[in-house]
């Protein structure tokens, strides 16, 4: 049995999506984050090594960080097809988007949320104006971003450009809108989001 240490609304949400994609048994344990404000304390029942969501545990096996779950939940339910298994042609892409997510995407939208410059060369990453680039491209070629199939890593985007859709730093793309409600008006994303009360 997995238990996905959550918090309504914040990023542990697109979880209960994926899950409920995966058809996987799953409890949800609602846990305390430190929130801006100050307010808020580390949940000492959450495995994350700094009290962030998501985190899960597959009976009594922690996994955190967002790609690493996406990862191992997918692989440990393969019966819906949502990742790419090893030795399967698009496993190196599955990998590499993933890691993209949580080394690349994630650092630049924040980056611009927060108003800090990205210096070129040493970041690690690169500014969103060349980020989403990259991944308009991919959804040209797609519906999804490893082409044919929805898998985990459209709920990691999918989720994140739904966020970020009408701000003044995200690309105004028709292709960008019809993505977000292609993954958006999925069954289990409403599923997800019935479970997600608050
Ligand atoms: N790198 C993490 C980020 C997780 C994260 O920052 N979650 C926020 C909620 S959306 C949180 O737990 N914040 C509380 C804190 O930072 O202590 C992931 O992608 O899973």
């Amino acid at each position: 049995m997995i238990t996905l240490y959550h918090r309504p609304k914040t990023r542990s949400s697109r979880f209960l999506f994926l899950l409920e994609e995966l058809d996987a048994p799953y409890q949800v344990q609602i846990v305390t984050v430190r929130n801006r404000d100050g307010s808020g304390a580390v949940d000492p029942a959450n495995p994350h090594p700094h009290g962030k969501v998501p985190a899960i545990s597959d009976d009594g096996v922690p996994v955190f960080e967002s790609a690493a779950i996406a990862l191992y939940l997918t692989d440990r339910f393969p019966k819906n097809g949502l990742g790419a298994k090893i030795g399967e042609p698009l496993r190196g892409p599955y990998l590499s988007w993933l890691a993209y997510y949580a080394g690349v995407f994630e650092p630049s939208v924040m980056s611009k949320f927060m108003k800090w410059e990205v210096p070129r060369g040493t970041a690690g990453w690169a500014d969103l104006t060349e980020v989403m680039p990259v991944l308009l491209a991919r959804l040209e070629k797609g519906p999804y971003l490893l082409g044919e199939s929805f898998s985990a890593v459209d709920v990691l985007y999918g989720t994140s450009f739904a966020l970020f859709l009408n701000s003044e730093f995200m690309p105004k793309s028709p292709l960008l809108q019809a993505y977000v409600q292609r993954v958006t008006s999925r069954p289990a994303f409403a599923r997800g989001v019935a479970r997600d009360p608050g």
